[in-house]
């Protein structure tokens, strides 16, 4: 029994030793190193290249390194028939709730505007409302956009969330499809995407959206760099329809040198790492799931291809 992993991060040798840990008796293999391909029932992988899946003959899983699968998705080749999991493990999703909140705040209380008066030496007092005052909105209700949603609300922000189904979280407001959208943007002055990138949401953060928050909300976009048309993020932020963005993702990623993101005033970057899978939990839970899948069980968060998602 093998499990072929592929990341593009540096941390090979950490998973290595976590599934090491985990389960001492499976066949770990590098991607470069795939030995007796017909080995290969497990896949844990990042972003493959097309069509190498479908190269091993007697994969039985496999498990997606994060927990949006775009990454395997785009892939026509991908193997049918092969259940694909995501990735849900709990370090990642705290990870993600941290970068949501240090961001809301960030927001609310206007902390740019405060940076930016420091290195010029002002001294200006910038009075912001109360959390309660203020309203969030999360699109994506999900394993990521509800818990951040709880913790939000928590902290005492007025928080609303949009995904397809209705949902019940308490201390947070539901809008659901086509129809919920415009009211949940009408009231969203910082407005984050948690969404997955699928046909239906591709481009979602265009200028039609924007014009539909209040003026001068602001964007925080964790998601995918395919959720957003760039070029109508700047003329949102040009025209002051958007006050500031937060962007962990881009549609080129790494993001180009020469993008005019990367020294607007009104723009924080980070670099794709808002909540990256920690190796431990996350061999923890394949191992789980491979147990599971051993035993005849079924296996947690497999992705539903039609939604893809
Ligand atoms: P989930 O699948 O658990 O949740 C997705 C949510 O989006 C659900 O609430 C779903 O609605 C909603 N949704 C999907 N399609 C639509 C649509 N067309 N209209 C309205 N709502 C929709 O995903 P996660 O919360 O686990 O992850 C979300 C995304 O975060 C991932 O797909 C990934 O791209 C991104 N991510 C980014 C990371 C980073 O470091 N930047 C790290 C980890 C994830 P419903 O509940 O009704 O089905
Ligand atoms: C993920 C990511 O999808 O890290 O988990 O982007």
């Amino acid at each position: 029994m093998a499990l072929i992993f592929r990341t593009e991060f540096a941390r090979i040798a950490a998973w290595r030793e976590a599934f090491k840990r985990h389960m001492p008796d499976l066949d770990f293999r590098a991607w470069d190193e795939p030995g007796d391909v017909a080995d290969i029932e497990f896949a844990m992988v990042w972003k493959p290249p097309r069509g190498v899946l479908r190269s091993f003959p007697n994969l039985k899983v496999i498990f997606s390194l994060g927990a949006g699968v775009d990454h395997l998705f785009s892939d026509p080749e991908l193997p049918e028939g092969v259940p694909v999991v995501r990735m849900i493990e709990p370090e990642l999703t705290r990870g993600m709730t941290e970068y949501v909140v240090l961001h809301v705040l960030r927001h609310h209380r206007r902390q740019r505007e405060m940076e930016a008066n420091q290195r010029e030496r002002k001294w200006r007092q910038v009075i912001t409302p109360t959390a309660p005052a203020r309203k969030v909105g999360i699109m994506g209700l999900g394993e990521l956009g509800a818990t951040a949603a709880k913790v939000l609300a928590a902290l005492e922000f007025d928080v609303a969330g949009w995904s397809r189904m209705g949902k019940d979280i308490p201390g947070v407001g539901s809008f659901h499809g086509a129809g919920g959208l415009g009211p949940f943007l009408a009231r969203s002055e910082i407005l984050i995407c948690l969404l997955p990138l699928t046909p239906d949401t591709e481009k979602i953060l265009n200028a039609d959206l924007f014009a539909k928050l209040p003026k001068g909300a602001s964007l925080i976009n964790a998601a995918r760099g395919g959720h957003q048309a760039e070029e109508d993020i700047l003329a949102a932020l040009d025209s002051g329809q958007l006050s500031e963005v937060t962007l962990d993702v881009f549609q080129t990623e790494p993001l180009p040198a020469g993008h005019p993101f990367w020294d607007h005033p009104k723009v924080t970057i980070t670099p794709h790492n808002a909540s990256i899978t920690d190796p431990d939990s996350g061999a923890r839970r394949v191992v789980e799931n491979i147990r599971r899948f051993r035993r005849g069980e079924p296996l947690p968060n497999i992705v539903d291809p039609k939604a893809g998602y």
